[in-house]
């Protein structure tokens, strides 16, 4: 008996070695996806949606002090959200059910600070409820943002928080189906007591896996995908999936930011990047930025930086004050579609034909390691060489001389990220040579290439590999020049003040610094800037502009007078924060309780966002 089992097993053992040598399958390199990360990784483009009592208040950060009642949407549509995500081609909807300020979407067993302290459907409503009925009926995935931060749980800095945290999670994770991605983030400030929280990241990862074990879990380093190092749009040029971990972990813990931005090559588990970015300037919505929510070309530029650079792009569209997605932005997000659709309407390589330095030899009548693999639209088809071919290359012939200027190339992740560089060339036929079109390094799930449109019948690709490339897809196209469907309008409450006066740093011509060809005031912290208007005027808000680039010296912290003699100064804003401004230097909104009359303004900063001695300002304007 035994014996037979042990013949049996080795006689499995020899036909299974014997049909992979058949095979001649590719050996996998490096670290790899999970079949989670790869089922994630094609979903590319999805939605983030910033909702609470911010959408209220015109802050970007609540202090977990704001009265529930601020909360009072009148119209909340969820399947809105969904069918503007629907139509606008995304593939889900993540949703901040908690965020800084505490205030929960859903009536949490573990919080008074939830939608049941609302107005809002006299407490009864549940927005994770809605929203996860609604992309269900839509054909999207949901997941869930949840701030370990809250400024609001009195617990929050004791070592009991952790588990309440956990409890939170569980409770979400296990209420409302499938969640596709958890999405934590690393801010970790002052809580109510004003104590800091040492998170338990272990037991939330825990707790996400045992209730959702398909869960992609978001942060600065993992473990399943990375936030890529700015809020921009614009993930590195250079980008591997792979990421060095260990010594690492979410919010202060993490990589530097440049590291986050490019993956390290070679590292030791596959985190590949997702970029998120707003709409608008500001993560939620502020009836300020109507007027500022981005234009096609921008969205279509962000398209290539992010889902163009190996990196899934996550939207944020934040709802309004009724709980519906403006007009200005669902507008825009169908505009952004039909731009893409036209771009990649016509794939030329689809017609072409192709021949390869090497091809690995399949089993198969037919050879399933073909070049040809590349211009099909299956991304499970693929070509590939001889385990020792580094540096092959493949030439695609488009049968006639044709315009182009964009280029598409996949590479088949399940087997790991191999292409380290590349070179694109195209045949002069005048010249009867080969001219270089473009020198690049990773490509990774997607990478797309824009360059001047150029004539060209036949384009060579080489590549420069980790081990023998495992190319998926090849696109060529010839993208149609953008028509420029917006008008900016300018802000129409913004008070255009002509006279004005610089007070405080005394000289102008002193503080006047130009970067990049932007211009923007340097001071010294502890000189205010103080501006004399020339006249009086009447206004309720105010906006500080700082330098837009992340982690400067702009203000943090401050205090904001006005005053009517330049002598007598009144406090309006006193330790007031510029939140998330290190990490998103947009216009900061400030409005002020009341309309307010005056001549002098004073800002004061008390900190700033790189803790530097010195301070930016590129903008201070006020608004009716
Ligand atoms: C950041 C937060 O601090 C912002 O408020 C926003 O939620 C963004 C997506 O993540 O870390």
């Amino acid at each position: 008996m035994k014996t037979n089992l042990k013949f049996i097993l080795l006689l499995f053992l020899v036909v299974s070695l014997f049909s992979v040598a058949q095979n001649n399958s590719v050996k996998p390199y490096g670290v790899l996806p999970t079949k989670y990360q790869v089922d994630w990784q094609k979903m590319e483009y999805y939605m983030f949606i910033h909702f609470g009592p911010n959408t209220f208040t015109n802050v970007e950060w609540g202090n977990g002090k704001e009265d529930p009642k601020v909360f009072n949407p009148t119209d909340v549509d969820c399947r809105q959200w969904a069918a503007t995500a629907k139509a606008a081609g995304m593939t889900g909807i993540i949703i901040t059910a908690k965020h800084h300020d505490g205030f929960c979407l859903w009536p949490s067993k573990y919080s008074t600070h939830t939608v049941r302290e609302s107005p809002w459907k006299d407490g009864k409503g549940d927005v994770l409820r809605e929203l996860s009925d609604a992309c269900r009926e839509y054909g999207l995935k949901f997941g869930v943002y949840l701030s370990p931060w809250d400024q609001n749980h009195p617990d929050y800095g004791t070592p009991q928080y952790n588990q309440i945290f956990a409890n939170t999670l569980n409770e979400v994770l296990s209420s409302y189906g499938e969640v596709f991605e958890q999405w934590f983030d690393g801010a970790n400030g002052e809580g109510h007591g004003g104590k800091k929280q040492v998170y338990n990241w272990d037991l939330f990862h825990e707790t996400v896996y045992r209730n959702q074990p398909q869960a992609i879990i978001f942060s600065d380093v993992g473990p399943g995908c990375r936030w890529m190092g700015n809020e921009r749009g614009v993930a590195g040029e250079t980008n591997w999936s792979t990421l060095n971990i260990t010594g690492f972990g979410p919010g202060r813990a993490a990589p530097p930011a440049k590291i986050l931005n490019t993956g390290d090559q070679g590292g030791e588990a596959w985190v590949p990047a997702e970029t998120d970015v707003s709409i608008r300037p500001g993560w939620f919505y502020s009836p300020e930025t109507n007027d500022k929510v981005k234009s096609v070309e921008k969205l279509m530029d962000i398209y290539y930086t992010s889902i163009g650079r190996n990196s899934n792009l996550l939207l944020n569209v934040p709802p309004d004050r009724s709980g519906r997605i403006h007009a200005a932005d669902s507008t825009r997000l169908m505009e952004f579609r039909r731009a893409r659709e036209e771009t990649f309407a016509d794939n030329l390589a689809i017609k072409a034909s192709v021949k390869a330095s090497n091809t690995r030899k399949g089993s198969d009548s037919w050879n399933r390691f073909e070049a040809y693999n590349v211009l099909d639209d299956n991304y499970d088809t693929y070509w590939t060489t001889n385990d020792n071919e580094l540096n092959p290359s493949i030439e695609i012939d488009l049968k006639k001389a044709q315009t182009i200027n964009r280029l598409l190339l996949q590479e088949y992740i399940p087997s790991g990220q191999r292409v380290e560089s590349f070179t694109v060339k195209f045949w002069d036929a005048n010249a009867k040579a080969w001219i270089d079109l473009a020198k690049e390094t990773t490509i990774g799930y997607k990478r797309i290439l824009r360059f001047p449109a150029i004539s060209a019948r036949k384009l060579k690709i080489e590549f420069k590999a980790l081990a023998c490339p495992v190319i998926s897809t090849v696109g060529i196209y010839n993208a149609p020049e953008l028509i420029v469907t917006e008008k900016v309008v300018d802000n129409k409450n913004k008070i255009d003040i002509k006279d004005w006066t610089l007070i405080s740093p005394q000289s102008l011509e002193s503080a006047i610094t130009n970067e990049d060809g932007a211009y923007f005031l340097k001071i010294e912290k502890n000189t205010p800037l103080i501006v004399d208007l020339g006249n009086n005027y009447k206004f309720s808000s105010f906006s500080y502009t700082p330098l837009s680039k992340e982690q400067s010296s702009n203000i943090l912290k401050y205090n904001f007078y006005i005053s009517t003699d330049g002598k007598n100064w009144t406090k309006l804003k006193e330790n007031a924060m510029f939140n998330n401004i290190a990490n998103s230097p947009v216009v900061q909104y400030v409005s002020l309780s009341e309309e307010v009359e005056s001549r002098y303004l004073k800002l004061e900063p008390l900190e700033t966002a790189d803790g530097g001695d010195i301070y930016f300002v590129a903008g201070l304007d006020i608004y009716k």
